[in-house]
């Protein structure tokens, strides 16, 4: 062999040797999540993530971190925004603070039942929400089932919205979710999620309100005995992808991730549906004093001015969902 010949071999070899290495490193991308891991959207994350990972063959690897180790949400979604972290799984409630025509999803009673939301997530109002996200530097990614959220608290059973005057009540990081608990006569402290249970070990809060596996899951419930059964909101989950990072993903790829988190849901809904049993259980085996509500209409009106309050957008918005068959 003379030497041209050896060197191009060599060339082609190194060549080949660079391609199968390049191809061989996966994209790893980092999901954060405020819940523990065995929490139904934290397993619903890593179905998503499973998926992905067995759909590219191994491309595109997300990683979920639970528990919050990245971060509360707000903090999260900022770090997603740019670019920092590249999915997270959040409470639409922070993120109607960077995306306000969000906040059309968390009124209070607007959906007339779980499947009436779902109708609404997955169609075309959903699809316009997540390209909504859009000029915010977010991708919106898939949603998941967030149940309905009653409040709680340390002092007194509640059974009408007068109950709660005065109670000190956490809300999320939410200008919507303030004016709903003020325009309850209660005082509204907004707070990150991990802060809340020495929040109401110390007496900075009464309460607050959450579905029945958060305010099982945080411990709250030992600490705040008594929840009322008002169901005020139903507050969609979401996955958001970050803007800047996925740009590293090809169209298809992205599409790829979009279908998994999609195909992730029923998975997500099914262990929801289980959790909120053992949950309840679980606080009722405690003792905890549940109050059922079975009329909601002096609720609903208590909460009615809050709909007046919001701008044009979100009250057309709010129509066409009601009108979601
Ligand atoms: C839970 C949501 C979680 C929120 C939390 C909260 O799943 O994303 O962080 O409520 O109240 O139900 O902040």
């Amino acid at each position: 062999m003379n030497l041209k010949k050896a060197l191009a071999l060599a060339l082609v070899l190194v060549l080949a040797v660079t391609a199968v290495t390049a191809q061989k490193k996966p994209i790893v991308l980092r999901l954060a999540e405020t819940h523990p891991a065995d929490y139904p959207t934290t397993l619903g994350d890593q179905r998503f993530a499973d998926l992905v990972k067995e759909r590219s063959k191994g491309r595109i690897v997300i990683e979920v971190y639970p528990g919050s180790q990245l971060g509360q949400e707000k903090a999260v979604i900022e770090q997603v925004q740019f670019g920092a972290i590249d999915f997270t799984r959040v409470s639409i409630s922070p993120l109607a603070s960077f995306v306000p025509v969000f906040n059309a999803l968390q009124l209070p009673y607007l959906y007339r039942s779980e499947d009436h939301m779902w109708k609404v997530l997955l169609g075309p109002i959903g699809k316009e929400l997540f390209a909504s996200l859009e000029p915010s530097g977010f991708i919106g990614i898939g949603w998941f089932e967030p149940g309905a959220r009653n409040f709680y608290n340390s002092k007194r059973p509640v059974s009408k919205p007068e109950d709660l005057k005065g109670l000190k009540i956490r809300v999320q990081e939410s200008e919507l979710m303030v004016g709903m608990v003020q325009g309850l006569g209660a005082v509204a402290t907004p707070m990150p999620y991990g802060e809340v249970y020495s929040g109401l070990q110390t007496g900075v809060i009464d309460g607050a309100e959450n579905n029945w596996p958060s305010y099982e899951s945080t411990s709250h419930y030992e600490v705040a005995k008594f929840y009322t059964l008002d169901e005020h909101t139903r507050v969609p989950e979401i996955i958001i992808g970050s803007k800047i990072s996925l740009s590293k993903l090809s169209a298809k790829d992205l599409e790829l991730v979009k279908q998994a988190a999609l195909d992730a849901i029923p998975y997500q809904r099914k262990l929801w549906a289980e959790r909120e049993k053992t949950s309840e259980a679980k606080v009722r085996a405690a003792g905890n004093t549940i109050t059922v509500i079975t009329d909601k209409a002096p609720w609903q009106a208590a909460m009615k001015p809050l709909y007046d309050k919001q701008p044009a957008a979100i009250r057309y918005l709010v129509q066409r969902i009601s009108e979601v068959k």
